[in-house]
This record gives structure tokens, C-alpha cells and sequence, in this order.
């Protein structure tokens, strides 16, 4: 009989080992005396797998028997990046797997980049979901994720000629040892048609006789805390065709088709959607919202009726959270199961759901908010749309009661929108029924409450809050800059900061210390150099180490004003251009760097991106220039990219249209990393402003206020007399593609200019010509550095998480003891 401890697999170096060649040799199928850095990260990678499943196991045994209420975390995107680095640091295992390794002739930084991005999703949403599941898990809370495993991630970016081409990603190609496939967790999710009365205890129920049956299967990916035996489980549903849809006696004809029938089941969930954020209402779409919704609810019901045999209890054992409105089709749902299959009458089913959905918004304006339309609802889930009818039904009359026959306002504020296609407004479904709203940042909630939910606000003030995003460090420091994590560790005489970010603060104490200055700007350095011998063997192009390395990495969008940095870019070149060859030497030396995807469908988007190229063969290849200034665009952006470039920056840009960035989380691995900021007062950069102080960062650009009153004057808006030039050369052909470009120039015309990237450009040049200065002062800048590290404990998605356990989820950690 094995003790307790005996159980467990064991982690020094030559049990690892061991491990390890056991998996090549009978994971893998290859020989222990011969295979590669793939095949070695295979079973590297499955050995790991070994040790998270076993603490997913007692994770989940802990967890049933103490039965904690339970927070599900609904979303239909995901950006996780790679999982070996991560793994082994929260599991305390990286040194004894790289000993180990080396061992075998291995080394362990070289086998974990054979390791391909998981990227289920497509920006900002995504990759917070992706950090807020890393906290929950490290934080011992009892979460569940919920998502879809899309067979293609999100595309991959390929330039060719300085243009955009999407190529898809079949990542599931060369296997995936991270996730566990459940073959007997599976669930019948159904679509299409009709309803029908039944005679039901006297009176008349309803009941969906649906068209076609699809199988979710559960995969279940683990998600292990640092420091602490709880691993988590992400499960991704997968569709597969079901046996249910009859399979009766065919000719051969028939039967072919009938197979070919079943396949198209899968298509479900085959494909990420590309846009960032508008939405088509495509049928398929709406599928996989269901799809994924319906699963994970028959999931958490059976999980929930394991131990309770009626749902009084629902309410406290369960919380339900919404990312954005992509999974809020399971109000629907849950009201569904309630009345239909659980007879519950509709008002206590309408009381359990009023307390378990809590909504967060990532979205700041009204016109991205998602619709969908009526005929495409009704012909495909044709229950609920009754059901949403019936429950704004409901809140049209109470509101009436309330608000009297202000009838724009009811129409505003009704689930149902008519007008020429007849749609769901999805986020108003969402806010009728969720008890707490909440926005990313604190100037996001204000814009929720004056504008985007304002007749919300006005009914429900109570249900509105925010909670400000934040990253993990243990991504974003731990693994991406494993320098500069052993140098906060020596100068904090610490490892804590890891679980207990705020130690961080502790570096403010040295902020003046000459020794730690020689050893931030050590590290800083290697880090640069990596980051350039990156450049060089992607692009070509040689950088010279000593510039400044100037960054802007995130999805490409008009209002995030990659054309404002390409046009900044221009005019300094221009400069460097007009001047004495004497002058130059004055001259700051910069690296631009620029990377992002557009969405496939988004034009201007995608000039931008051929601008950056032009820009880059005019100005790189010119020897007037040489190594003052140098322009980069670093393809196919990911999470991988981002672990690399983020720790080589100098200074990195976060630069949209005040009142556009819901709240923006790249700037705040920037910060972590001793980057600095030159920024908008927009999104979370206001709170990030607050704990530096604006002296600590480039701030520029119209104000949030002054935005509004700026877009009246329309045409009568002052431009300055550089802006006008720049926007000239490129309009005139100075870069080539006159034509192609002339669209862009279009859009920043005076009168057109909606991001107002014109009147913001004197701005800009000044705060960045402040950065030159600051830049050339070595200690100043290192000191700005230190505090930027030392004052980005607020922005840990530990801290967003712990405020939502217990202000939105009403949950409490639950820490495995074995
Ligand atoms: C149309 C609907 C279905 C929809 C589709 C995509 C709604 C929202 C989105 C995605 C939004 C998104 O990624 N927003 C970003 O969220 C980040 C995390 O909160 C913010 O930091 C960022 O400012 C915001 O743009």
C-alpha cells in the first residue's frame, strides 16, 4: 500500500529525467537514444502534464468535498500563448526539468521555443481572460473556465510586399500534450425547430422540439496556481457529430451523405472569428454562442445537482460571469432549463438568475455593442427567443411603472430593437439581468454611466461598477524576463512578490541606488540585445543596441492611431532630412517598432500596415540616416512575440483618442517591465498616471472632455503646419502607393479626422521629444524605469480578481492542504 506522499510523482532531476525519456520513448514513440528539441519538448510536455493532472485530481476531490460556491468564468475567447515556461514556474519545477535537460544534452530555453501559441482569441478581451485565469488559480479561488476549442486559433499573419495576407492556424497540427480530452464528458446541445404547447398540471407549457442535435465533448486544459497546489481546469468544448440524429438503413448514396452530414457538425467549433470587435450576425457565430453556452450549463447544473437536489441553493453555490456579451445567450438558457425542464415557475427561476450573472463590458462605444437579429435567433434557437421576449416583456412594463411613457426612452432601453432588421441587443439583456455591471477602468465606468448605459445608470446606479484590469506578473515578469525577476527577488531579499505582487513597491526604496542602477540597466541591455538579434534574423535589419527602443504592439484599429506613430515617424526622418550633418549628432537614436494584426476585413487597418513598410524601405535604406532612426514591423503579433518584445523595450506607446481604450492591458506589462509610457489620458493610463505621477511618464493629447467639444468644430480645428507636410508627402507619393494611401490621408483630413490625429500631433511631438531628453539622461531614465516596476503592483490581475471574489462573485479562496 503507498502512503499519501508516495502517491505523488516525484521532482528531482533524475526522477524528471527518467520521466522524460519514458514519454520519448512511449509517448512519443521514438527512440531514448535518439530525438530532437521537438521531440524532447514533446515529452518534456507531457511529463509536466503527468504533474498537472494529478493536482487537477486533488484540486477537484479538495473542492467536492468542501463544495465552496464556485465562480464560471464564460468566454468565448482565449489567448494563453505557450504553457511550458509557465507551467514548470508555477508548478516550482523549472530548474530541476532544465537540469534535467541538460543532462540529456538539452537546453531548456531551446525546447520550450519548439512550443507553437494557443490563440483562441483575438486581443485584449482574450488575453485578460487568459491572466485573470493564471490569478484565479494562484489566488485558490474555486473557478472554472469555459470556452470554445476553435480548430483554427486566430490567423496568422504572413506580409508579403509590405501587405497583410491571413494565413489560417491549424494549431492542433502536431498535437496538444496541455489539454486532457474528456470522451465521456459530453452533453447534446440542440438547434432549430419549433415549439410546441403541452397540456402540463392543468394548464399549457411550452416545449422546444429542436431540428438537429451536436455533441459537445469537454477538453479540459489545466491551469496550475504559483506557490500552491490548485490547478485550476479551462475546459474548451469541442463539437462532434451525435448519435442521436438518426442513423436508420440508407442506400449507398444516402449513407455517404449522411456521413458528410454528420462532419459538418464539427464546423462548429472549427473557426475563430477575426474581427476584434464587430459582429455580423452570422449564423455560425450565433451557433458557437450557444453551442458553448448550452454545454457549459449542463456542466455546471450536473455539477450543481451532485450534492443538491433542488435550486434553492443555485444563488449560493454558483456565480456566473460574463465576458462581455459573446456567452449571453445563457440567460436565456438557464431560464429555459429552469421553467421548461425543471418546472419552476417563471418568477422564482427569474429570481435565481437575477442572482447568479455578473457582466463585465469591454467595449466603449454604443456601435460596437453586439445585435442579433430576430429572424436569425428564431430560426435557430426558436425557445428563446420567446423566452427574451418574454422576459423584456416583463421589464418594459415594470420600467413603465417606473420612467411613465417616456417612450424613446423605453425604446432605448428595450432588449428588443426594432428598426430595419428587427435584433437582440444583447448588452441589454445582459444589464436587465445581471446584478453588478462592471467596466475595465475607472474612466471606462465613468463613460458607462454618462453614455453608453446611461439610461441604465439612471434606473439600476447600484448595479454599476468597475474593476480596474490588471496582468500577471507571473507571465509578464516571471517568465518573459527571468532576469530581471532574479534582480527584484535579490533587491527585495524576496521571492514573495510573486504571490504578493505589492511587495513590489519595495524597489521605490532603491530607486536612488547607484549599484542597482548598473545591474537594472544590465539586464535591460540583454534583454535589448535579444530583442535585436530577434529583428535581425526575422527582417534583416540591424539595430543598433544603444537606441532607443520605441514600441507599439497591439491589434491594429483607426482608434488606437498607428497612423499618428507612422506619421511622428515620418516627420522625424523628415528632421533628420533638413538638418546640418552636424547637427545630427544631437540627434537621439531610435528603433520604431510596430507590430499588430488587422482584422481581414479592415482596409484602412490594413494600410496602415503597408504604410509602416513603405515608411521602413524609405527611411532604413537611407544613408543619410544610418543609425539614428530605424523602423521595424515585427509580423504576425502573439503572446509569444509580446514575451519577447515587451522586456527590450525603452518606451512603449499606448496613444489612442481619449475616451476609445476601454482600458488597455499591454501598457501595463510595459510598466511591469521597467518600460516607460508615452501615452493618452485614456483607459487605465489615468490610474496608472495617479501611482507614478505624470512626471514618471509622456503624457500628451486632447483630454476626454475636450474631445467631444474638439469633433464639433469639425473643419474649424487648428492643425499644426507639420502635420499638414507629413500628411502631404505621403499623399503626394513621397513613399510610393499614391493611390493605395490616399483613403488614409482621406481619413485624418481636416473636417474628416475623427481620432483626431491631427490636432493631437504637436502633442505627440512634444511628449516624445521630452522622451529624447529624458532618454539621454542615463540615470534619470533608469530611475524612471525602477519606479515604473516598483508602482505596477495595482495593475496585477491578482488585485482585479481579488476584487471580484468579493465584491461581484461572492466567493472565498479554497486552498488543496495535500
Ligand atoms: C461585438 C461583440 C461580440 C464583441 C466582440 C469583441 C465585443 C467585444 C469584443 C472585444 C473587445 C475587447 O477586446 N476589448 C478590449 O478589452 C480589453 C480588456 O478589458 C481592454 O483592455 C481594451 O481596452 C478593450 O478594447
Amino acid at each position: 500500500m503507498l502512503g499519501l506522499m508516495d502517491r505523488f510523482l516525484k521532482n528531482d532531476p533524475a526522477s524528471l529525467q527518467k520521466d522524460i525519456l519514458d514519454h520519448v520513448e512511449y509517448t512519443v514513440a521514438r527512440s531514448r537514444f535518439s530525438f530532437d528539441d521537438f521531440e524532447a519538448y514533446q515529452a518534456l510536455a507531457h511529463s509536466v502534464r503527468d504533474r498537472l493532472i494529478e493536482r487537477c485530481h486533488d484540486t477537484q476531490i479538495y473542492l467536492k468535498m468542501k463544495d465552496p460556491k464556485r465562480i464560471y468564468f464564460l468566454s468565448l475567447e482565449y489567448l494563453m500563448g505557450r504553457s511550458l515556461s509557465n507551467s514548470v514556474i508555477n508548478l516550482g519545477v523549472r530548474d530541476q526539468y532544465a537540469e534535467a535537460l541538460s543532462q540529456l544534452g538539452f537546453e531548456f530555453e531551446v525546447v520550450a521555443e519548439q512550443e507553437g501559441d494557443a490563440a483562441l482569441g483575438n486581443g485584449g478581451l482574450a488575453r485578460l481572460s487568459a491572466c485573470q485565469m493564471d490569478s484565479l488559480a494562484t489566488l485558490d479561488y474555486p473557478a472554472w473556465g469555459y470556452g470554445l476549442r476553435y480548430q483554427y486559433g486566430l490567423f496568422r499573419q504572413v506580409i508579403l510586399d509590405g501587405y497583410q495576407h491571413e494565413q489560417p492556424d491549424y494549431w492542433l497540427n502536431f498535437g496538444n500534450p496541455w489539454e486532457i480530452e474528456r470522451i465521456h464528458v459530453t452533453y447534446p446541445v440542440k438547434f432549430y425547430g419549433t415549439v410546441e404547447e403541452v397540456d402540463f398540471n392543468g394548464g399549457k407549457q411550452k416545449v422546444w422540439v429542436p431540428g438537429e442535435t451536436v455533441e459537445a465533448v469537454a477538453y479540459d486544459n489545466p491551469i496550475p496556481g504559483y506557490g500552491t497546489r490548485n490547478t485550476i481546469t479551462l475546459r474548451l468544448w469541442a463539437a462532434k457529430p451525435s448519435d442521436q440524429n438518426n442513423m436508420e438503413s440508407y442506400n449507398t448514396g444516402d449513407y455517404i451523405n449522411a456521413v458528410v452530414d454528420r462532419q459538418r457538425a464539427e464546423t462548429i467549433s472549427s473557426v475563430l472569428y477575426p474581427d476584434d470587435r464587430s459582429y455580423q450576425g452570422k449564423e455560425l457565430r450565433l451557433k458557437q454562442q450557444y453551442f458553448f453556452v448550452s454545454a457549459s450549463l449542463q456542466d455546471i447544473i450536473r455539477r450543481y445537482k451532485d450534492t443538491h437536489n433542488n435550486f434553492d441553493d443555485f444563488p449560493d453555490k454558483v456565480a456566473l460571469q460574463l465576458n462581455d456579451t459573446q456567452p449571453s445567450l445563457v440567460i436565456a438558457e438557464l431560464m429555459r432549463v429552469l421553467v421548461d425542464e425543471e418546472n419552476l415557475v417563471w418568477s422564482k427561476a427569474w429570481d435565481i438568475v437575477c442572482k447568479v450573472f455578473s457582466f463585465t463590458t469591454h467595449t466603449v462605444s454604443r456601435d460596437n455593442l453586439e445585435k442579433v437579429p430576430v429572424d436569425l435567433l428564431g430560426s435557430l434557437l426558436p425557445r428563446h427567443l420567446q423566452i427574451i421576449y418574454d422576459i423584456n416583456f416583463k421589464f418594459i412594463d415594470d420600467l413603465k411603472k417606473k420612467i411613465g411613457t417616456d417612450y424613446d426612452r423605453l425604446s432605448r432601453m428595450s432588449v428588443v430593437e426594432e428598426g430595419a432588421v428587427k435584433s437582440i441587443r444583447m448588452a441589454n439583456l445582459s444589464i436587465v439581468c445581471a446584478h453588478t455591471v462592471n467596466g475595465v477602468s475607472r474612466v471606462h465606468w465613468e463613460l458607462l454611466k454618462t453614455r453608453i448605459f446611461k439610461d441604465f445608470y439612471e434606473l439600476w446606479p447600484h448595479k454599476f461598477h468597475y474593476k480596474t484590469n490588471g496582468v500577471t506578473q507571473r507571465r509578464w515578469i516571471v517568465v518573459s524576463n527571468p532576469n530581471l525577476c532574479s534582480l527584484i527577488s535579490k533587491w527585495l531579499g524576496t521571492e514573495a512578490w510573486i504571490r504578493e505582487v505589492d511587495l513590489l513597491a519595495g524597489l521605490r526604496e532603491h530607486a536612488a541606488d547607484a549599484e542597482l542602477y548598473r545591474e537594472w540597466k544590465t539586464v535591460r541591455m540583454v534583454n535589448k540585445m535579444r530583442l535585436a538579434e530577434y529583428i535581425e534574423a526575422m527582417s534583416g535589419i540591424k539595430v543598433n543596441v544603444n537606441a532607443m527602443f520605441d514600441v507599439q504592439i497591439k491589434r491594429i484599429h483607426e482608434y488606437k492611431r498607428q497612423f499618428l506613430n507612422i506619421l511622428g515617424i515620418i516627420h522625424r526622418y523628415d528632421c533628420i532630412k533638413n538638418m546640418e550633418k552636424n547637427d545630427r549628432r544631437k540627434v537621439v537614436p531610435r528603433v520604431c517598432i510596430i507590430g499588430g494584426k488587422a482584422a481581414p476585413g479592415y482596409e484602412i487597418a490594413k494600410k496602415v500596415i503597408k504604410l509602416c513598410h513603405a515608411v521602413a524601405s524609405k527611411i532604413n535604406n537611407d544613408p543619410d540616416v544610418g543609425d539614428l532612426l530605424k523602423l521595424v514591423f515585427i509580423p504576425d503579433y502573439n503572446v509569444s512575440v509580446a514575451e519577447l518584445v515587451i522586456p527590450g523595450a525603452d518606451l512603449s506607446q499606448h496613444i489612442s483618442t481619449a475616451g476609445h481604450e476601454a482600458s488597455g492591458t499591454g501598457i501595463m506589462k510595459f510598466l511591469m517591465n521597467g518600460c516607460l509610457l508615452l501615452a493618452t489620458a485614456d483607459g487605465s493610463t489615468v490610474e496608472i498616471m495617479e501611482e507614478l505621477g505624470a512626471e514618471n511618464m509622456f503624457l500628451f493629447g486632447a483630454k476626454l472632455h475636450e474631445v467631444p467639444v474638439l469633433r464639433e468644430k469639425g473643419q474649424n480645428l487648428k492643425v499644426p503646419l507639420q502635420f499638414a507636410r507629413v500628411v502631404r508627402m505621403v499623399r503626394d507619393g513621397y513613399f510610393g502607393f499614391q493611390e493605395h494611401f490616399k483613403s488614409l490621408c482621406d481619413s485624418v483630413e481636416s473636417g474628416n479626422d475623427f481620432y483626431l490625429v491631427g490636432y493631437d500631433f504637436e502633442s505627440y511631438l512634444e511628449a516624445q521629444a521630452a522622451a529624447d531628453k529624458a532618454f539621454v539622461d542615463e540615470e534619470k531614465w533608469c530611475r524612471m524605469s525602477i519606479l515604473s516596476t516598483a508602482g505596477s503592483a495595482r495593475f496585477s490581475s491578482d488585485r482585479t480578481m481579488e476584487e471580484y471574489a468579493e465584491k461581484t462573485w461572492g466567493i472565498k479562496p479554497c486552498r488543496c492542504p495535500f
